[in-house]
């Protein structure tokens, strides 16, 4: 592992077997921004982390609500993340704003433009931004975006935008984590929205046409209304507010606004906001053990290594996998513990 996180992220005193120092945490509760920043930095570069972070998080949560603005590229979600941004502060809310960088790491246009669109926000203390490089190369989420969407949460920041390009399955599956997701679009894409990636139309609790000063916005909103008339969701969840904007001309984004914070309160009036923590909580439960067990289990059978070469045996050959993964699994034997007799069970 990098020598920054075996030293103790940025720090001398270190608790042993903690990879974050006492200090920074202690900076970050204090709400230093750069504290913050350093943060959201190392899990983004040592996702092995995550566990030990999530137990400094969790008890300081405050229930910051998260919010989804994807679509295809250039529609203006960050223009439109910029402006419901700026009205969310307005009503005494902070905010975080995490946006992924579509291009490389390093350099690239989109990260400057965002920069140079979202400029208007940065110098305001209820607004923090970041943008995390994407991993994969194609414009999607990375993978610390749950996470850091957690470290401003706990930071003390109650509106979270997450902006992403929404045309991958990564971007599908982060963007389970947010409590409402916003589709943008704009006129003159038809085409765009069979770019997405099936199941965003289903995911997303709000649409919005943005660019409706350019020609084509009619066109586009009958043939979304179309595509939910012929039932793209599920009926219970009925047909899903469409709303216009201009974002460039600043005109209808008081409406967006209004609606997202009528959803916010429904999620959690409802209950469903507690729910959604529930199930992200069960996941990583299990997640978590899975793979605990199969690192585990690999590293005693080296699964790992063999698995490519006998999957490429197995189609040449054209034969069940399953003889090889009964033997994989004979080779270890579970055992389990029980708390009241201290006896031991194998499996
Ligand atoms: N005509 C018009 N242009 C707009 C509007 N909103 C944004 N734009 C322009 O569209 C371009 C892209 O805007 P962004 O906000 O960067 O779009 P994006 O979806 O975040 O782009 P990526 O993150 O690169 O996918 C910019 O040149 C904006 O000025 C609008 O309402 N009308
Ligand atoms: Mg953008």
């Amino acid at each position: 592992m990098i020598s920054e996180v075996k030293k103790g992220i940025r720090g001398k005193k270190k608790q042993p077997g903690s990879l974050v120092s006492a200090e920074l945490w202690a900076e970050f509760f204090r709400g230093d921004r750069l504290a913050c920043a350093r943060l959201i930095t190392a899990v983004e570069n040592h996702p092995t982390i995550g566990p030990e972070v999530r137990d400094h998080l969790i008890p300081r949560l405050n229930g910051a609500f998260r919010i989804g603005i994807t679509g295809p590229p250039g529609v203006g979600k960050s223009t439109v993340t910029a402006a419901l941004a700026r009205r969310t502060a307005r009503h005494d809310q902070t905010v975080g704003i995490i946006a992924v960088d579509p291009s490389s790491p390093f350099t690239g246009g989109a990260f400057l433009g965002d920069r140079v669109r979202m400029q208007g926000l940065s110098g305001d203390d209820h607004i923090f931004i970041r943008s995390l490089a994407s991993r994969g190369g194609h414009g999607g989420l990375s993978p610390a975006t749950p996470l850091v969407a957690d470290i401003l949460d706990a930071f003390g920041l109650s509106r979270i935008f997450i902006e992403t390009v929404g045309v991958g399955q990564a971007e599908l599956d982060v963007l389970g984590c947010v409590d409402l997701l916003i589709l943008v679009l704009q006129p003159g894409t038809g085409d765009g929205i069979q770019a997405l990636k099936a199941g965003i139309l289903e995911a997303a609790d709000m649409f919005l046409i943005n660019k409706a000063d350019l020609p084509g916005t009619e066109t586009l909103l009958e043939s979304l209304r179309f595509l939910f008339e012929i039932s793209v969701r599920p009926a219970a969840d009925g047909v899903p507010p469409i709303l216009t904007a201009s974002a460039l001309r600043n005109e209808g984004l008081d409406d967006v606004y209004t609606e997202m914070e009528k959803r916010i309160r429904a999620l959690l009036t409802s209950g469903k906001y507690l729910q959604k923590r529930r199930s992200l909580m069960e996941s990583e439960i299990r997640d978590s053990i899975r793979r605990d067990l199969w690192d585990r289990f690999s590293a005693l059978t080296k699964a790992g290594e063999d698995i490519p070469a006998a999957a490429e045996r197995f189609i040449k050959n054209r034969r069940s996998p399953y003889p090889y993964i009964r033997r994989l699994c004979a080779q270890v034997k579970i055992q389990h513990r029980t708390k009241r007799t201290g006896r031991e069970q194998s499996r």
